[in-house]
């Protein structure tokens, strides 16, 4: 992508409205623009980076055996009447009528429709179990939307709905998620701690909060400090083995966390002192096990091997990309702006012309952004006339991993700089060299 001719509009100043950093940097970057109270546009440098936490999303659910379809936005209160839940949610609905004045509603999540379907066509323990999800835009009339998208009113949610015929079988469907949350999380560069949690309107008494440790986080968790240092499930993790599913929950559930909800002050404190952890959370993701609360008033059963009737055991397991971008950013920025990890950066290299119109520049860097373009790479390339300092600010600010700056004096020795953005660090290097680090 040629920056000349890309859509990325740069704030220099501060936005007032934003509290916090991430929000802050993200108007910055021209990566969202507010359309009204807690709705936002993502700009197509906040798009690039939202749908790479969704790949990443999309690949750990798929791993774990989950299926992916696309339910709509709107919904008919019909379904949510069955459940009891239209009365039940309240103010947080958006309710709407079509012209044929019948109620409809902007889901706020997809339990409801997500058993309609699976009751339409799935009869038997034989097609158990199951595991749909999806990843689409929700809506919650939050009374306080506040911080950018970490708590908007619009906001895009993978939710995911399993589907068994007995409440064991539900938990290791439960565990599958609880690990493949794990390894989200992970690859997205942060540290989710699973937390005991309030399950509010969605129901059932088991359930987890994800919860990553910020200081500008909403939520006040309580926790034991060996969480930090626990293993990550691998990539080998076999989502089939009962057992071994079941030992990664005991594991990451063995020690004390809790939000405040949830919290028991008796046994944070029989911690010793010198290992509790006591700070502020941002939730990026929550899991449910709700067994029949929808299936029963909704008619969802399958014949059991006994030739029997059953309704069947849910689950619900949600994760939010669009507070994901922001947390990303609390937890890797610096004074300079934003520190993408590699996973999700809009960008894996930004080509720096220093002197845009200068042939040897221009040459070397066409040569470069050709070739990393070929090699399956994402490159930005400033080819704009802005001053270097304007140049380095902006590479800093959206913070892309690499930078290669290409300036007179190095390219006439064949040589760029390369620079990493996390670190700071500068190493001058053949052009060839550049190239072959990212084509190697
Ligand atoms: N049906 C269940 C799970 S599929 C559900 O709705 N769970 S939830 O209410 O906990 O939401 C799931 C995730 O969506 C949260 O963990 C959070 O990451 C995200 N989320 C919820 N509300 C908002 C909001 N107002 N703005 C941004 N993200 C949100």
């Amino acid at each position: 992508m040629r920056l000349s001719r890309y859509f990325m509009p740069i704030l220099k100043e501060n936005p007032k409205e934003a509290e916090i950093v991430s929000h802050r940097l993200m108007l910055r970057a021209g990566m969202i623009r507010q359309q009204s109270q807690g709705i936002y546009s993502w700009l197509p440098l906040g798009k690039r980076v939202l749908d790479k936490v969704n790949a990443v999303i999309r690949e750990e659910q798929n791993r774990a055996g989950a299926i992916e379809l696309s339910m709509p936005t709107l919904q008919s209160a019909e379904l949510w009447q069955e459940s009891g839940r239209y009365d039940a949610y309240g103010k947080e609905m958006l309710r709407i009528k079509d012209r044929q004045e019948r109620p409809m509603l902007y889901g706020p999540t997809n339990e409801e429709m997500v058993t309609d379907i699976f009751r339409a066509s799935v009869k038997s323990y034989k097609d158990l179990p199951l595991n749909l999800y999806h990843i689409q835009l929700k809506f919650r009339d939050e009374i306080r939307p506040r911080f950018g998208t970490m708590r908007s009113r619009e906001f895009m949610m993978k939710d995911a709905y399993s589907f068994d015929l007995t409440r064991e079988a539900a938990e290791h469907s439960y565990n599958k998620m609880f690990a493949a949350y794990l390894r989200t999380f992970d690859r997205l560069g942060l540290r989710a701690i699973p937390m005991r949690a309030d399950t509010g309107p969605i129901g059932g008494n088991l359930s987890h909060e994800f919860i990553i440790l910020a200081d500008t986080g909403e939520s006040e968790v309580f926790c034991h400090k060996d969480f930090v240092g626990f293993d990550i499930p691998g990539e080998r993790t076999d989502f089939d083995s009962v057992e071994g599913l079941q030992a990664i929950f005991d594991k990451w559930t063995s020690l004390y966390a809790a939000t405040s909800e949830m919290h028991d002050e008796a046994a944070f404190n029989a911690i010793p002192e010198g290992e509790r952890l006591s700070a502020r959370g941002i939730e990026v993701g929550h899991i449910f096990y709700f067994g029949t609360k929808y299936s029963e008033p909704m008619g969802a059963k399958v014949q059991g091997p006994d030739g029997k009737e059953h309704f069947v055991h849910m689950g619900s397991y949600g994760i939010g990309p669009t507070r994901l971008v922001p947390a990303i950013i609390e937890a890797s920025h610096d004074d300079n702006g934003i520190i993408w990890p590699a996973s999700v950066a809009p960008f894996d290299v930004v080509v720096i012309n220093m002197k845009a119109g200068d042939e040897a520049c221009d040459d070397t860097c066409e040569l470069i952004y050709a070739a990393l373009t070929k090699a399956g790479k994402d490159v930005l390339y400033d080819d704009t006339d802005d001053r270097a300092g304007t140049k380095f600010a902006t590479a800093d600010l959206i913070g892309v991993p690499v930078q290669i700056i290409a300036g007179p004096r190095a390219v006439a020795n064949g040589e760029v700089e390369v620079k990493d953005r996390k670190t700071g660090a500068r190493e001058t290097m053949t052009i060839e060299a550049a190239i072959n680090r990212f084509v190697a």
